[in-house]
């Protein structure tokens, strides 16, 4: 099939409604070719990666070394200003792979288990497979859960999951942050991965057989370590700290966290977070972020052998490949470390997805969402996408990266009780943080306990709180609409799940302010 005969299949199987006598709820997962074969159809390669922001070449970062994720970018498109829902690994993850967000999954946390919160949810893998796919995962696909009925859920992978065990650290004594040591990349577990990959990416080719690959790779998450070959692509005193390391003009307390993920680590001094009082010493500072980086690298060249083995297999053109970071990260913006947080930098993620047929080497600057990526893979592969999903598919943009689509990234991260919510236009970002709220409850507006607003025009680095400046009153107003409108629509949507039900919000206890992954 050549480009524009496959650009019309896929744009008139990706019309299809979900119709029929069964349940419109899950139609699309009960209702469609199990029987394995499915050949024709597009492969997709769904790579993710722990606790990356876009310190990336393709992302503009003139310091990286990232020759694959650039590689990448010639395949289709990059997303620059693409958003989570939820800046922590349980809650995004359980969200992207449901296509539904974290008030409808019931995970706001690293504890909890969608499967368990709401039954009717059916995963991105899980729907492949009911259509035909080959599902493989391997690597940090879900967050891992404690009880292990749960695990990886072996719900969404057509054969067992692939383990693929290795040492935390190679020479270390204790917990370090992190690790430098002169060893191949399969001496840590993402070389590992990266050499698993390769060889499904091989047997899938022998095979002929329609697959679905997920691929996690676990770095650049804490603990830091990498080959040192990694290291010395860097210099230690070149990396860039933090341009901006204190709160917000006019802060709300509920924006800020104390950074535990990094204290808890043996080499990392004492140090206080956000207060201005006594950050992280600039040194323990350049050693994070040099290991941060090299980290990156590490997992762009673990990137690179799986593009090599699709190219040696003649797979790249029949291939979908999506790749994503699941949340953002601090790197002392802000005085902050690691995640947890609604600021741009723990937000603002990398996504990347290739097609057959739609656009290469192309970048959009539209706001999008992960929650998108459940209807756009859908759409790509002609497969029936379930009517509850909260995003939109963004095969419009991958054809013409110009064309505009919905225009707000909504999110959320709650400190105890107060759950901050977040609204990122393209040039502005409103967070409302409010006492015992959740979006399947009616919105009263009675608890609000601190309201942020940001100009990224005029303030990139988020330095100044404009919710009480006068100047931006209209502004705040329309952003406060819309949220509220958001809220009613998911208020309403939250009664195809009869959430309320499922998850009160009196029996919640909202926490999630300590998690660490
Ligand atoms: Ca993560």
């Amino acid at each position: 099939m050549n480009t524009n005969n496959l650009r019309k299949y896929i744009i008139g199987i990706g019309t299809i409604a979900c119709t029929g006598s069964v349940s419109p709820l899950l139609c699309s997962a009960q209702d469609q070719n199990t029987s394995g074969n499915n050949s024709g159809k597009p492969n997709v390669l769904f790579i993710a990666i722990d606790d990356l922001r876009p310190v990336l070449s393709v992302y503009g970062d003139n310091m990286a070394r990232t020759p694959n994720f650039k590689r990448l970018a010639k395949y289709g498109v990059t997303f620059t200003n693409n958003y989570c829902q939820f800046a922590l690994s349980g809650p995004t993850r359980a969200s992207l792979l449901t296509g539904v967000r974290p008030d409808n999954t019931g995970v706001w946390s690293l504890q909890g288990n969608f499967r368990t919160n709401n039954p009717s949810l059916v995963t991105l893998p899980e729907l492949f497979r009911k259509n035909g796919y080959e599902t493989v995962g391997m690597g940090k696909i879900y967050h891992p859960l404690d009880d292990k009925n749960y695990r990886d859920d072996p719900q969404s992978w057509s054969m067992p999951y692939i383990k693929t065990p290795a040492p935390t650290y190679v020479i270390s004594n204790g917990r370090k942050a992190t690790e430098c040591a002169d060893v191949p990349d399969n001496a840590y577990e993402d070389g590992i991965i990266a050499e698993k990959g390769v060889e499904m990416i091989k047997s899938f080719a022998a095979s002929g057989k329609s697959f679905f690959l997920a691929i996690g790779f676990k770095k650049p998450h804490a603990p830091y370590v990498a080959p040192k070959k990694y290291w010395d692509m860097y210099e230690r005193e070149k990396m860039p700290l933090a341009e901006y390391q204190d709160v917000t003009s006019d802060p709300v307390v509920y924006a800020y966290h104390p950074s535990n993920e990094l204290k808890v680590y043996s080499d990392i001094p004492p140090f206080h977070s956000y207060e201005d009082t006594k950050h992280l010493d600039v040194a323990t500072q350049r050693r994070v972020i040099h290991a941060y980086y090299a980290c990156v690298s590490y997992v762009d060249a673990q990137l690179g052998k799986l593009l090599d083995a699709l190219e040696s297999q003649g797979m790249a053109e029949n291939t979908i490949i999506v790749l994503w970071s699941d949340h953002g990260y601090h790197l002392g913006d802000h005085g902050l470390w690691n995640k947890n947080s609604n600021f741009e930098t723990a937000t603002r993620t990398v996504m990347m997805i290739s097609a057959p047929g739609m656009k290469r080497g192309s970048y959009t600057s539209n706001v999008t969402e992960f929650v998108d990526i459940f209807p756009t893979l859908c759409e790509l592969s002609g497969i029936k996408a379930p009517t509850y999903l909260d995003g939109k598919s963004l095969v419009p943009v991958l054809l013409e990266p110009s064309k505009k689509v919905a225009g707000y990234a909504f999110g959320q991260y709650n400190r105890g009780q107060v759950n901050g919510y977040s609204i990122r236009s393209s040039r502005y970002r409103m967070v409302e943080w409010v006492k015992d709220f959740r979006t399947y409850v009616p919105f009263d507006g009675k608890e609000i306990m601190g309201v942020e607003l940001y100009d990224y025009e005029n303030d990139p680095l988020e330095t100044r709180n404009e919710a009480r400046n006068p100047e931006y009153k209209k502004v705040l107003e329309k952003l406060q609409k819309e949220l509220h409108l958001f809220y009613k629509a998911q208020y309403k949507k939250s009664k195809i799940f009869n959430t309320y039900k499922l998850f009160p919000v009196e029996e919640n206890s909202l926490e999630g302010y300590d998690n660490f992954s």
